[in-house]
């Protein structure tokens, strides 16, 4: 780099000096921590941002989020040029970046990092990062800190977009880098005018089957509930009532998808007059959603429908529709073609989803945790859907599939209008553009999970009766380092330390249908033990002996 840039970064960084004695990973989620420490690091990935921008010639996101963490927690994660997640191959050097010691070491990395990645940072290309933040206090400032680097980075633009939430910027970062209109606005219009078309294509004979029109949702006290308390009103057809949008609670605070799914109970204002409703929550910036009913005398309990079961609604819906084309296929070639349709899931999955899903016929594959994973794998199929049980999670199309949707529809508008074929054909066109392709999102994933029931007219309750989840347990257990435990087979088996699968192996054995695995978690500082079994006094006792076998081999007493 130039004497000019590198004094700009010299005096800029010096600004923005790192906290002492910590390190910061760019774990499945982008950084995560306490929000008094993050400016240093924030700057720094605005300026990395701008690289990335510079590099792949397209219009970068940086988003500023906790997602579901604790209000005085904050983050940052990077949105490619696809809208999905920052490339993997570029993980090592934020976090070579973000731990720099000094300004000095710092810029050493990054002229070392600019000249391997050949990043063009003294041709005449011009670099643009849109910024996102939702909802936290300290997300003002950490946006201006992220401004500040990305606007230290000779020719780089930095666009603010306000408070949004997470799948918004990804979704707008798409929009943008496919020429199209990108505004919080044309967000909205591309959902709700889906929305409708879908709602137009339900079939006379599904409407008020089972269905109960009434939906209450969770905001989290976060972004998503302020989102859909502006998006409602483009939603006429829908009756939303909307509660924990940010007026007086506290984000995250005994509200929102992570506790809801977590801990199995109603989030705070919902009680025993809800009974019966469907319910949904969303969690700290909208990028998970699971539905829930509350049970009637029962303690704040909830029936948790959760992300498998989102994703196995889908399945049902978008399988009716590709068998409807299916049913009319022409032998001509071209006006049959024959989707590869795959679900993606981890394992968390609930054995009985992942059972279900099989037993539909569908081809059900496997990844480790994090988004990254499941959307990479999603991608490879026509249309993938991928999401995991804490409900994130979207449905792909790919290019040509859409194409030949596009033309068939053409093609049917004019020799077939409203036939079933058609239809079918309409409803799979307009999904691709409800369900956003960029990344999960809660807003329209919830639109979506609202029409397709209508569409097959079940209640909450129907839905739920799909299958039956076999009772599990999460526990989490504290470890010397967590990195001392690497896993293979998308997570499910340990390879060190040595010995421990094995000793997993022979408490699994001890139970009927018995499953249990443990990973180190990517965003706290802990090993997460996951069993399943039977019965729910089975799937507790299989967690409890293993998280204490987890203790025995990585715990404090274990060196
Ligand atoms: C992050 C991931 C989520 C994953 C979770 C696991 C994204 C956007 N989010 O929230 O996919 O399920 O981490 O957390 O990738 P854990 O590693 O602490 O169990
Ligand atoms: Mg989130």
């Amino acid at each position: 780099m130039n004497e000019t840039q590198r004094s700009i970064f010299i005096e800029s960084s010096a600004r923005f000096p790192p906290p002492q004695g910590v390190k910061l990973s760019y774990g499945t989620s982008g950084f995560r921590a306490d929000a008094s420490i993050l400016q240093s690091t924030v700057f720094r990935v605005g300026i990395l941002a701008a690289l990335r921008s510079l590099k792949t010639q397209s219009v970068i996101g940086v988003m500023i989020t906790a997602s579901h963490n604790q209000v005085s927690d904050n983050g940052v994660k990077i949105a490619d040029p696809s809208g999905g997640m920052l490339t993997m191959e570029w993980e090592p050097y934020c976090d070579a970046l973000a731990n720099a010691p000094d300004s000095q070491h710092f810029v050493q990395s990054l002229d070392e990092f600019v000249k391997k990645e050949n990043i063009p940072l003294e041709g005449s290309q011009s670099a643009e990062v849109m910024l996102g933040r939702d909802t936290r206090p300290s997300g003002e400032s950490l946006l201006e800190a992220a401004k500040q680097g990305i606007e230290s980075v000779v020719r780089a633009v930095a666009t603010d977009m306000g408070v949004l939430t997470t799948p918004q910027l990804h979704w707008m970062v798409r929009a943008r880098n496919k020429g199209m209109k990108a505004s919080e606005l044309d967000y909205f219009d591309q959902l709700s005018s889906s929305f409708r078309c879908l709602m137009d294509l339900i079939p006379q004979e599904s409407v008020m089957k089972e269905m109960n029109d009434n939906l209450i949702v969770d905001g989290a006290n976060g972004v998503g509930g302020e989102k859909l308390e502006i998006f409602k009103k483009m939603l006429n057809g829908l009756d939303i009532e909307i509660r924990n949008s940010g007026k007086g609670g506290v984000l995250n605070e005994g509200v929102g998808a992570d506790y809801v799914q977590k801990e199995k109970v109603v989030p705070c204002n919902f009680g025993p007059a809800d009974v019966g409703i469907r319910c949904a929550s969303l969690d700290g910036d909208a990028d998970r959603l699971v539905y829930f009913s509350v049970l009637s005398n029962s303690n704040n309990k909830i029936d948790l429908v959760d992300g498998d079961k989102i994703l196995s609604l889908f399945a049902v819906f978008i399988k009716e529709q590709l068998s409807i084309l299916n049913n009319h296929k022409d032998e001509k070639v071209n006006k049959y073609y024959q989707a590869r349709l795959g679900v993606v899931q981890t394992a968390y999955a609930n054995g009985a989803s992942t059972d279900y899903l099989k037993h539909l016929g569908l081809e059900v594959v496997f990844t480790p945790t994090g988004v990254k994973y499941l959307h990479e794998k999603a991608a490879e199929y026509d249309i993938g859907i991928y999401f995991e049980a804490n409900g994130h999670g979207t449905i792909l199309f790919s290019d040509n599939f859409l194409c030949w949707l596009e033309g068939r529809n053409n093609e049917l508008s004019s020799t077939s209008k409203g036939s079933e074929e058609h239809k079918a054909t309409l409803r799979l066109l307009v999904i691709s553009k409800l369900i956003n392709q960029a990344v999960g999102d809660a807003l329209s994933g919830l639109l979506l999970v609202e029409v397709t029931l209508r569409h097959m007219g079940w209640s909450i309750h129907r839905w739920n009766e799909l299958y039956h989840d076999l009772p599990s347990r999460q526990l989490k257990v504290k470890v010397l380092d967590r990195t001392a435990l690497i896993t293979a087979n998308t997570e499910t088996v340990v390879v060190t330390p040595p010995g421990i699968q094995e000793a997993i192996n022979a408490e699994i054995a001890k139970y009927h249908r018995g499953r249990c695995f443990i990973r180190p978690s990517g965003t706290e500082d802990v090993i997460r033990v996951y069993a399943e079994a039977t019965t729910q006094e089975a799937a507790d006792n299989l967690a409890k002996s293993v998280a204490q076998l987890v203790d025995q081999f990585l715990g404090f007493g274990s060196s």
